[in-house]
């Protein structure tokens, strides 16, 4: 298969990209619900699935969420870093990525640097992003003691992300925190879209067609949805939120 920074680089030119995100914690996630959902999640249109969660992933759940997956879909699967002690080559590459309003360097480089020589070895792709946490920011801005860009703080988001763009990150990902009760607003996502040369992913709180099509009317590159896949078993609804999120 191409790469996987070629694949998403691809079919982000062509249009809105719709990554789903499983969480393998493994007292959230079995292989056999990994398998279910990621075929679910391919009828339905996904491009690619993201692996990460803010607890409980070990580098064995990791493996064989990423080996479940990749059997049952057969798309691309990409490491969404949890810690450095969870890591795996069962992947398609990694989202190399710094909470870059982290307070804690454990987050913005540290754990990089314990991470970096085990993924050299492991040969598996990266792809440096700038995660940026805004409000409400949910449980990882707690564990990455982040310092929260404001719902409404456009001009802060943005000098996040230019500053991403000068260190050189390939991807900018606008997080509002997994299960957020408001997702970024869609002027955010226009502000920080027409401010860089990068493309930006969104993701936290969405969970409607409603949702998903604001996303990706206001400029996202890429969509992300996590909680939404795991709770809804209702197919056409799913498809609904894909959909909306691709523009198909
Ligand atoms: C979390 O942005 C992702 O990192 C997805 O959030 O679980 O709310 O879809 P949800």
């Amino acid at each position: 298969m191409t790469g996987l920074k070629e694949y998403l680089f691809e079919k982000m030119k062509k249009g809105t990209v719709h990554l789903t995100l499983l969480d393998p914690d493994p007292a959230k996630l079995t292989d056999a619900s990994a398998r279910e959902i990621a075929a679910k999640l391919k009828a339905a249109g996904t491009d690619a699935f993201m692996l990460g969660g803010s607890t409980g992933v070990t580098s064995e759940s990791l493996s064989s969420a990423a080996i479940a997956v990749r059997e049952s879909a057969g798309l691309p699967t990409i490491y969404f870093p949890s810690s450095h002690t969870a890591l795996t080559s069962e992947v398609d590459g990694i989202f190399f990525m710094t909470v870059i309003n982290s307070t804690d360097p454990l987050y913005i480089t540290h754990g990089h640097a314990y991470a970096a020589p085990y993924i050299k070895m492991s040969g598996v792709e990266t792809i440096s992003m700038a995660y940026i946490i805004v409000e409400p920011g949910m449980t990882v801005s707690k564990i990455t003691k982040a310092k929260l860009v404001g719902h409404d703080d456009i001009d802060m988001a943005i000098g996040y992300a230019l500053a991403a763009e000068m260190f050189g990150m390939e991807l900018i990902y606008l997080e509002a925190g997994s299960g957020a009760d408001r997702p970024i607003s869609p002027e955010m996502i226009t502000a920080v879209r027409e401010a860089v040369n990068i493309p930006v992913i969104v993701g936290g709180g969405i969970r409607t067609p409603e949702a998903a099509k604001a996303a990706r009317e206001a400029g996202a590159n890429a969509i992300v949805t996590g909680t939404f896949v795991e709770q809804c078993s209702d197919s056409d609804i799913l498809t609904a939120v894909v959909h909306a999120a691709k523009g198909i």
